[in-house]
């Protein structure tokens, strides 16, 4: 029988990805939308799955919207990734991330407890709620002590122990992924690798002349998101639920990534990079290495894309773009389209 699932957060980067790999397992998916006055289906548009997805309005701070969402979609498999995902602009909005990231989670638990307790559920944990630990070179793992140093990172450890207790208390099969940094050229403009591909290639361009950053010796362990979002789906394939590690194991500094990505440009970062404290957090993790040995061992998870493949296949992304931007292409963030009208869904349960 065809499995259905939905995700939360299915036009941001993950959702995308494991949208289409679920879609390439024969899986039916729905996928949960935000209203907007500007449509935000670009990423599904440019993988080609944006008609082949059933979508659903609801939001993680209305627990309406998810009953709804819940009741129509009956899927076996719920992908809870929607999230404010960016650290910096928790410390500007913590009460909204605390919201949608942690009590938002606490919602999906809670319809999932009510509706139907055997929905399998893949909460979209991150490497963020460790913190500044000791030792990390040795590479976090699930027994590491978690002290978060953000708002979203608080959020998300309320959403992580919620997993665990609805786990513990209810027997609802509800998984962890504990995943690091992961990117890729759908990645956010906001965040720092596709802030710092994207901008190389305007440089190269001639289209700026300067970019501006901040903390440029954070480390971070980065991989491939297209790796990393099969890893989710494998924890809900398996016998019993669990918490992952999903990381590489090595971890590159913001400044790898400015000399990585221009050095593929044949452009030299300096000339162009300034350091901009606007751009620095009140606090900030300063190195995460994560280990997945058990992801390994319980679902032969391996991460294959290396730093240097992932960056410059960004930053060639990102120059593809904007040299075809200038031969007067238009893509699908230029011209926002909806989905066909087919795949919008609304009451009653849908077979
Ligand atoms: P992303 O590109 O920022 O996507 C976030 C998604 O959440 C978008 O679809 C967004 O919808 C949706 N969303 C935001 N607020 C929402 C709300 N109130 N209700 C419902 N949906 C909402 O993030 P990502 O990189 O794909 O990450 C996916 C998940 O993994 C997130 O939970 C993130 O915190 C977590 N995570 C990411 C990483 C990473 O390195 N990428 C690592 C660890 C954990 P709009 O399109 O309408 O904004
Ligand atoms: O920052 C430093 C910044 O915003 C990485 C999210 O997906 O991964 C992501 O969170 C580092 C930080 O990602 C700039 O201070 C320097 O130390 O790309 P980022 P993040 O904060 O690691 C985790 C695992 C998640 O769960 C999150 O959802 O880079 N940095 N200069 C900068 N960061 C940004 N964004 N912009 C700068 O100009």
């Amino acid at each position: 029988m065809t499995k259905r699932a939905l995700i939360t957060g299915v036009t941001g980067q993950d959702g995308a990805y494991l949208a289409k790999f679920l879609l390439d397992q024969e899986y039916e998916v729905f996928g949960t939308y935000r209203r907007s006055s500007t449509p935000n289906f670009w990423r599904l548009d440019a993988l080609g799955v944006i008609d082949k997805i059933n979508f659903l309005h609801a939001d993680l701070n209305d627990m309406a919207s998810l009953l709804e969402a819940v009741t129509v979609s009956e899927p076996d498999e719920i992908y809870n990734l929607g999230a404010q995902s960016f650290v910096g602009a928790s410390f500007e909005a913590p009460l909204l991330t605390g919201d949608v990231d942690g009590l938002g989670a606490a919602r999906v638990l809670e319809v999932v407890r009510s509706i139907n307790p055997k929905i399998r559920i893949y909460q979209a944990s991150s490497s963020e709620i460790y913190g500044n630990v000791a030792n990390v070179e040795r590479g976090l793992t699930e027994e590491t002590p978690m002290l978060p140093v953000s708002p979203y990172a608080a959020g998300k450890l309320y959403a992580y122990n919620l997993v665990r207790i609805y786990r513990e208390g209810y027997g609802l099969f509800a998984a962890n992924g504990i995943l690091f940094n992961h990117e890729s050229p759908l990645r956010g403009l906001e965040f720092v690798t596709r802030k710092i591909t994207n901008a190389a290639a305007q440089i190269s361009l001639g289209l700026r002349n300067k970019l501006e950053l901040g903390n440029l010796e954070a480390r971070r362990d980065w991989g491939f998101a297209a790796e990393y979002v099969q890893a989710m789906w494998k924890m809900l394939q398996l016998d019993k639920p669990s918490d992952y590690v999903i990381a590489t194991g090595s971890s590159y500094s913001v400044q790898d990534v400015l000399v990585t990505a221009f050095e593929s440009l044949g452009i030299d970062w300096q000339k162009y990079v300034t350091v901009d404290k606007r751009q620095m957090r009140p606090l900030d993790v300063h190195n995460l290495v994560g280990d997945s040995s058990k992801a390994k061992a319980d679902f032969d998870w391996n991460p294959a894309t290396s730093f240097k493949e992932l960056i410059e296949s960004m930053a060639a992304a990102d120059y593809d773009r904007w040299r075809r931007r200038i031969d007067g292409e238009v893509f699908p963030w230029d011209a926002p389209s909806y989905p066909s009208e087919s795949v919008f869904l609304t009451r009653g349960p849908q077979k």
